[in-house]
């Protein structure tokens, strides 16, 4: 069997179990650009802004955050750096289910996530709305730190790492695509590690818009 593959639990051929270029690292260590921004609860909300259904805008406090429904994600984490972090469980609200409670316009195709500090990713729709996505408040059964996103992130688990936005704060629905903080800096829009797309140098035609 070629090294990094193991059998294919489903019964067919070996399937690499990490995407390519990556390596498994068990510990968890953080990583971000710039300081970890410091919580405060009665300051804290969470805004889903932009192409909604009604033109509207919805928020949360941190005490009505805690009322939505819940639900876990265990998934492998990919950083562009190369290496993966195996089987993390994840909990919080589904993507899915925030977009119920705030839904977008049918013509919004893109959202754009925001962090504090005015960091940025941009999702396709179809990426947010996959079924692992999570704005998660706990990891492996214990709250955030502060290092790994405390109270908030999203994990979007078949993207590489930075499209995971720590600290999140705001969700933008967009009719159009449009560049987050890291895809305007050489990372490519889509950050698919099973092709690893990670520079934008290597995009093509409908990958993304123009840098
Ligand atoms: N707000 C914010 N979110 C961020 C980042 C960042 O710099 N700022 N870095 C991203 C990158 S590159 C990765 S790999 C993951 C790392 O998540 P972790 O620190 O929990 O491992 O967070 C992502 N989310
Ligand atoms: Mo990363």
């Amino acid at each position: 069997m070629p090294a990094g593959t193991e059998p294919d639990r489903r019964g067919g051929e070996a399937v690499p179990r990490l995407p390519p270029g990556q390596a498994a690292r068990y510990e968890h260590k953080a990583l971000h650009y710039g300081p970890v921004p410091a919580f405060r609860p009665e300051r804290w909300d969470l805004r889903v802004v932009g192409a909604t259904e009604d033109l509207g805008s919805y928020r949360w406090t941190h005490e009505e955050f805690q009322e939505l429904p819940r639900t876990e994600s265990v998934s492998d984490f990919h950083c562009v750096m190369r290496f993966s972090v195996p089987r993390v469980r994840w909990s919080g609200v589904s993507a899915l289910d925030l977009v119920a409670l705030a839904p977008p316009s049918p013509e919004a195709t893109h959202v754009m996530v925001w962090g504090e500090y005015g960091y940025s990713a941009n999702l396709r729709m179809s990426d947010f709305l996959d079924p692992s996505v999570v704005l998660a408040t706990h990891r492996d059964g214990l709250p955030l730190t502060p290092e790994h996103g405390h109270p908030l992130r999203l994990v979007v688990p078949h993207l590489y790492g930075w499209k995971s936005v720590k600290w999140l704060r705001m969700v933008e629905y967009m009719t159009a695509d449009r560049r987050g903080f890291w895809e305007e800096r050489g990372y490519h829009n889509r950050a698919d590690p099973w092709l690893e797309q990670r520079f934008s140098a290597q995009e093509e035609p409908g990958d993304g818009p123009a840098l």
